[in-house]
């Protein structure tokens, strides 16, 4: 039993490695080059992570928060009584907490799903303390692909999907309309959706919020291929790279990219790559919306607006949907 587990683990570990390997490969190969946003989440990433979200210029964590703490009952009533919560990459299942809080009474089941089992396993336990009688039922999986709900989420009266972050704005648009579609597969009839996103806004306040003073974002970004390094036996020298972020206008996006300061090889996996002198690695998109291009996307895949609320400098928004039926 035990040796099975270890097993499975193992198995897990290199079959993320040879994924992670492929994407970096392919990416590093293509014109212009690129790698997923998904990968800066290493151990290391991720706790860069946290600091950002308490930097002084990125506003979105702290906006979010300041929402879902004013408007919790409002967001709460959302929930019928006996529904399932299921939030999508929940993390640390910081967010959540406020609305299991509000809704602690009409919840039946709080369903954390997320790619880091470990991390679910470990957060489940605390809530299992904390709200003892709400049925936490964690799904280790990836919130991209189709998975299966806990057979008492299905059974619940209702189901609400909670999506905040504004993690959606890291798809492309078109994979955004996936998530959505794939989210109301999976909760099904009588669902509900509430996605936090970051709203569009002044160029300043977005470079700002992605070129901190301090540098930890470029920390975050450089890290990338720290793990590249680790992982993958690259050779990228950390002092020849240089963190770009910048608002694209017409794209509705914040770009982060990582530029070469000169003309040089790295190797990667075995495989050597060749970089002209400011030539980019393309590392994220972060999509910014507005409560009209998130609701027409929405409704496009079947999903119908109920209500919005915002901060009062209008820099981020929660947003509820209902399936139609
Ligand atoms: C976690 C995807 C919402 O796009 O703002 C923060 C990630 N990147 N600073 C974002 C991020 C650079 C963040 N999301």
């Amino acid at each position: 039993m035990v040796a099975a587990v270890v097993t499975r683990k193992r198995f897990q570990q290199r079959a993320e490695t040879s994924e992670f390997e492929a994407d970096v490969l392919e990416g590093l190969n293509a014109i212009p080059k690129h790698v997923p946003a998904k990968y800066f989440y290493d151990a290391a990433g991720s706790r860069l992570f946290e600091r950002i979200t308490e930097l002084p210029e990125y506003y979105p964590t702290r906006c979010e928060m300041r929402i879902l703490l004013r408007h919790a009952v409002d967001i709460a009533n959302m929930i019928r009584s006996g529904a399932a919560l299921v939030e999508f990459g929940s993390g640390s299942s910081r967010k959540a907490r406020i609305l299991l809080k509000a809704a602690a009474t009409k919840l039946a089941a709080y369903v954390p799903v997320d790619i880091c089992g470990e991390m679910i396993e470990q957060e489940a336990a605390e809530l299992r303390t904390d709200f003892p009688q709400v049925k936490i039922l964690p799904v280790t999986a990836d919130i991209c692909k189709p998975f299966k709900l806990p057979a008492e989420a299905k059974a619940a009266a209702a189901r609400v999907g909670f999506f905040p972050g504004s993690t959606i704005g890291n798809f492309e648009p078109h994979e955004a309309a996936g998530f959505l579609r794939n989210a109301a597969n999976i909760l099904g009839r009588e669902s509900t959706l509430i996605i936090g996103v970051d709203l569009i806004k002044s160029s300043d306040i977005l470079n700002a919020a992605y070129n901190d003073a301090e540098g930890v974002t470029a920390q975050f970004n450089l890290n990338l291929l720290t793990r590249i390094n680790h992982e993958l036996g690259g050779t990228f020298q950390l002092d020849t790279f240089e963190h770009h972020a910048f608002y694209n206008r017409e794209r509705h996006r914040v770009e982060m990219h990582l530029a070469s300061l000169k003309r040089q090889k790295v190797k990667v996996a075995g495989d050597t790559i060749e970089f002209r002198a400011g030539e980019t690695i393309h590392t994220e998109n972060s999509y910014k919306y507005s409560i009209e291009s998130l609701s027409a996307l929405a409704r496009g895949v079947g999903w119908l607006p109920v209500a919005v609320w915002i901060d009062s400098r209008k820099y981020f928004s929660i947003q509820s949907f209902k399936l139609a039926v």
